[in-house]
Formats: structure tokens, C-alpha cells, sequence
């Protein structure tokens, strides 16, 4: 029993511990070009995919959403607000799709889930729970060792952070899956009603590592 606790010790100081994050939050209270969490999976070679992820920030600048690198490519798969458009951007590799005319209020929570298919090319937005225009990405299978940040911006793989793209704010529920995810799942997902979790990254199952100041708190919920 000794060993198991001084196990768990361990690995609770190398931060390699699969947790359970359901009803918690990432909390990134300051403004740096370092704090961030890295999300870990083993899931290499997709051909489509599913990210959602609810957030919460009153930024009045650029920030990043979600941020999965290669060596070869930074921006292999991108959730990026630019606030001198108005958009939200979804990069993949060289390529984005832009969403404009959208109600991203500061202060309020919105749930963002973007799906891609290499074999038709499309890729589509859903903002809190409304799917926008399906787009085409002319773009290949995603391959090799993917880093996966949120709260920094990565212009090289696992680095090259821009303090004026660093996420301040809240962010729960981030999921990621090797397929689209259907209409009903999606819906599921956005009410907060049971849905399959990601098999790539699962919020009830995750695999992280803070750097610097984040914090996992409850979420906030209205009193009863
Ligand atoms: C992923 O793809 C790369 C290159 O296409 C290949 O070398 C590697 O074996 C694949 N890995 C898996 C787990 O399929
Ligand atoms: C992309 O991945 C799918 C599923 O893993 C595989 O069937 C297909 O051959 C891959 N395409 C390329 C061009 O590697
Ligand atoms: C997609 O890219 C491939 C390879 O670069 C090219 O052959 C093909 O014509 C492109 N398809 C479209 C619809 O742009
Ligand atoms: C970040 O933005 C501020 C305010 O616009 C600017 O003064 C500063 O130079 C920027 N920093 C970097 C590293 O781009
Ligand atoms: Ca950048």
C-alpha cells in the first residue's frame, strides 16, 4: 500500500495522470506567452475528425480555441478566433475556412464543435448548436506525432507562443474524435445529454499536463 500511495505521489508530481474532468474546467487567469495544458493522446493517422469544446472569455483581441501541431505542420488543425474579422478560423495545415457573423458574446459560454473529412474535404462549423456553412479544405489524412495545446497558439511544434494569441478565460468539455460526428450526437453534446465521449481525447479520461498557471476548478453552476 506504502508503494501504491508513493506511486500515486509520483505520478501526481509529473502530472501524468488520467483524470476525470467531467463537471471541471480549465481556469487561465493571466495573460502569458507560456501558460498552457498540453493534451495527450496515442491516436496517430486520421482521415476525419470531431473537436468540441465550450468556452468562456471577454478577450477583445486574437486567441486561440484549440491547437494540434506536427513537425510538419503547426497549424495542422486549428480553432482560432481573429477579432479583427470577427471570425472564427479553422485551420487545417495551409488552409482555413472562415466563419464570420457570429454571436460570440464576451462573458458567455460557447460551445464550438468543427468537423472535418479528408475524403470529401468538408469541414463544418457548429456554434452553440447551430451548424454554419459546410466548406471545402483540399487536405490529406492528418500524420505523425500531434502536440495538442490549449490556452497558447503553437507557430512551431509545441512552441513558438504569441502573448497576443494566449487564451484568458475558461474552457470545459473539449472532446476530439476520428469521425464526424452525426447531427444527433452533436446536439447531444451542445444540451450536455449523454453522447459517445471522444476517443481521442475524452474530457472524462484525459490525459494532461498543466504549464504554469491553469487551474482545474468546478464549473459554476446557478444555485438551486
Ligand atoms: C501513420 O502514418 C505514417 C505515415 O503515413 C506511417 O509511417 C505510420 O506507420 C502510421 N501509423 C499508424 C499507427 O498507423
Ligand atoms: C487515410 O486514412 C484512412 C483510414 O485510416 C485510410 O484508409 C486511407 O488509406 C488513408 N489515406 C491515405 C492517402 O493515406
Ligand atoms: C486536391 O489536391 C490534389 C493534390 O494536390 C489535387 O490533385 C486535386 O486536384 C485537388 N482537388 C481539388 C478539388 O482542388
Ligand atoms: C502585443 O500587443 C501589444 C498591444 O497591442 C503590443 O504592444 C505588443 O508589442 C504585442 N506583443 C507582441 C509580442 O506581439
Ligand atoms: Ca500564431
Amino acid at each position: 500500500l506504502r508503494s501504491a500511495l508513493l506511486l500515486v505521489q509520483i505520478l501526481k508530481f509529473l502530472n501524468c495522470f488520467v483524470s476525470d474532468l467531467s463537471g471541471k474546467m480549465f481556469t487561465f487567469p493571466l495573460q502569458t506567452k507560456t501558460d498552457h495544458v498540453k493534451l495527450i493522446t496515442s491516436k496517430r493517422n486520421l482521415s476525419a475528425a470531431t473537436v468540441c469544446h465550450r468556452s468562456f472569455t471577454d478577450l477583445k483581441r486574437d486567441h486561440n480555441l484549440f491547437s494540434k501541431s506536427t513537425q510538419a505542420s503547426p497549424n495542422e488543425f486549428l480553432v482560432f478566433y481573429d477579432y479583427t474579422n470577427k471570425e472564427i478560423e479553422i485551420h487545417l495545415k495551409n488552409q482555413k475556412a472562415e466563419y464570420r457573423s457570429l454571436d460570440y458574446k464576451p462573458n458567455t459560454w460557447h460551445s464550438v464543435c468543427t468537423t472535418w473529412d479528408a475524403g470529401s474535404g468538408l469541414v463544418q462549423l457548429w456554434f452553440n448548436g447551430q451548424p454554419l456553412t459546410r466548406r471545402f479544405v483540399n487536405q490529406s489524412n492528418m500524420t505523425g506525432e500531434p502536440i495538442i495545446i490549449l490556452g497558447q497558439e503553437q507557430d512551431s511544434h509545441g512552441g513558438g507562443f504569441d502573448i497576443n494569441q494566449s487564451f484568458i478565460g475558461m474552457m470545459t468539455d473539449v472532446h476530439m474524435w476520428d469521425y464526424v460526428l452525426s447531427t444527433c450526437e452533436i446536439q447531444h453534446y451542445v444540451s450536455e445529454l449523454s453522447f459517445t465521449p471522444g476517443n481521442v481525447l475524452n474530457w472524462a479520461a484525459l490525459d494532461f499536463q498543466i504549464n504554469g498557471r491553469v487551474l482545474i476548478e468546478n464549473k459554476q453552476m446557478y444555485c438551486q
